[in-house]
């Protein structure tokens, strides 16, 4: 007997170029949202050395949209991924599978612009709830498969321009043809995908977009659970810091004259308050009453010029985060401070006690926490 391997046929009117198109230039938007608030959190958290100095320090929420926007426009992405997917799986089983070098090249891309989708967004989603189960650096690889996936999404949108051309409009000459059953499939089926969307969007915004927390169904942090109403990345208990004991503590500030201050003569300083946001790059984001003093200020008594550069260094004593560098434009921004309060109380010792540096437009992971020392570079 002879086995005759047959491939499946598909008669679902779903799963054509049309319904493909429609999704599919939702989910480039929110990837291409996505790519680019990528890009801008790269740059503000790892500045090449040509433009370090060049970060601007406002608008003061600025950081707090572009990242909110990315993790919003990744959840987004995801229903309409699989969406997407689904429509056009059943090209898996297209047959002659390669008919020439070109139709092979072509499938290659699309297989990288799949694989590499699947990753970014498994990765981006569990980045946000901390949980890192695979043996490489979570951020230079996001970043990387992030160009590969969009040099490979160009290519996919030039490859099928011509389908993309004739389905992009409603009257497009594509859907002429099409009897009244297949548009109205179609039409629940594109519903049901802007209600995923829907969903998904409205129960996690709130964890950057506070307007909608009353809806946060799925986010590790909630906007307001943690010590004095902010949420806590890294406690002091896991930072190995504890609580600094305020006569030992001294604060030294390194620079053409250095010197050091007491908790007591910091808190005799002049003290500012200001309205400031957290946002960590995870997708929370909280603003919050901080107050202390102007890092411009201690910089000036050091001697330093204004247009000078500046490491944060923690007390804690391992870890990625214990170090942070700024501008010029941020380290004289009067919003800047060595924040000694929090939401008018000391701060918790899980927010930075005795003092953590808080400054406009800046990626939550830049703001250090327990700052022992301010070091002027050249
Ligand atoms: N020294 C130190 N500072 C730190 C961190 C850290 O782990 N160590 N975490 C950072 C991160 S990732 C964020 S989002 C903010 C959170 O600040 P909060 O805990 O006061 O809300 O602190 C930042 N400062
Ligand atoms: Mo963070």
């Amino acid at each position: 007997m002879k086995l005759r391997f047959s491939t499946p046929v598909f008669t679902g009117r779903l799963h054509d170029a049309r319904t493909a198109t429609s999704i599919g230039r939702w989910l480039g938007a929110a990837f291409a949202v996505c790519f680019v608030t990528g890009l801008i959190s790269h740059f503000m958290q790892h500045p090449p050395d040509w433009a370090a100095g060049g970060i601007p320090s406002r608008p003061s929420w600025g950081y707090r949209l572009t990242q909110g926007l990315h993790v919003a426009s990744g959840i987004a992405a995801t229903p309409l991924l699989l969406a997407k997917l689904w429509t056009v799986y059943p090209r898996l089983f297209e047959w002659p599978p390669l008919r020439s070098p070109r139709h092979a090249l072509e499938r290659a891309s699309v297989a990288v612009l799949v694989a590499g989708s699947v990753f970014e967004l498994t990765t981006g989603l569990l980045n946000t709830v901390q949980w890192y189960p695979w043996p490489f650096s979570f951020v230079p690889v996001h970043y990387a498969v992030g160009w590969l996936v969009t040099g490979a999404l160009l290519l996919h949108i030039a490859v099928k321009a011509p389908q993309i051309g004739a389905h992009w409009r409603r009257r497009s000459p594509g859907t002429l043809a099409l009897p009244a059953r297949d548009a109205a499939d179609r039409r629940s089926l594109l519903t049901a995908v802007g209600a995923s969307v829907g969903a998904v969007t409205l129960t996690t915004v709130g964890q950057s977009f506070t307007p909608l927390k009353a809806f946060l169904l799925f986010a590790p942090r909630h906007p307001d659970r943690g010590p004095q109403g902010l949420p806590v990345n890294r406690t002091a208990a896991a930072a190995g810091v504890g609580r600094v004991a305020d006569r030992e503590y001294r604060l030294f500030v390194a620079g053409p004259r250095p010197y050091t201050l007491t908790l007591d003569e910091l808190r005799a300083l002049p003290q500012h308050e200001v309205e400031l946001p957290i946002a960590c790059v995870e997708g929370w984001s909280r603003s919050a009453r901080w107050s202390g003093v102007r890092v411009a200020d201690l910089l000036e008594r050091a001697g330093a010029s204004p247009e000078v550069r500046v490491r944060v260094v923690s007390l804690q004593l391992r870890g990625g985060y214990r170090v942070s560098e700024m501008g010029h434009r941020h380290a004289r921004d009067p919003l800047t401070l060595l924040a000694l309060r929090l939401n008018g109380e000391e701060l918790d010792p899980d927010h930075g006690y005795p003092a953590r540096l808080i400054a406009p437009n800046r990626p939550g992971v830049l703001q250090t926490k327990w700052v022992g020392r301010l070091e002027v570079l050249s």
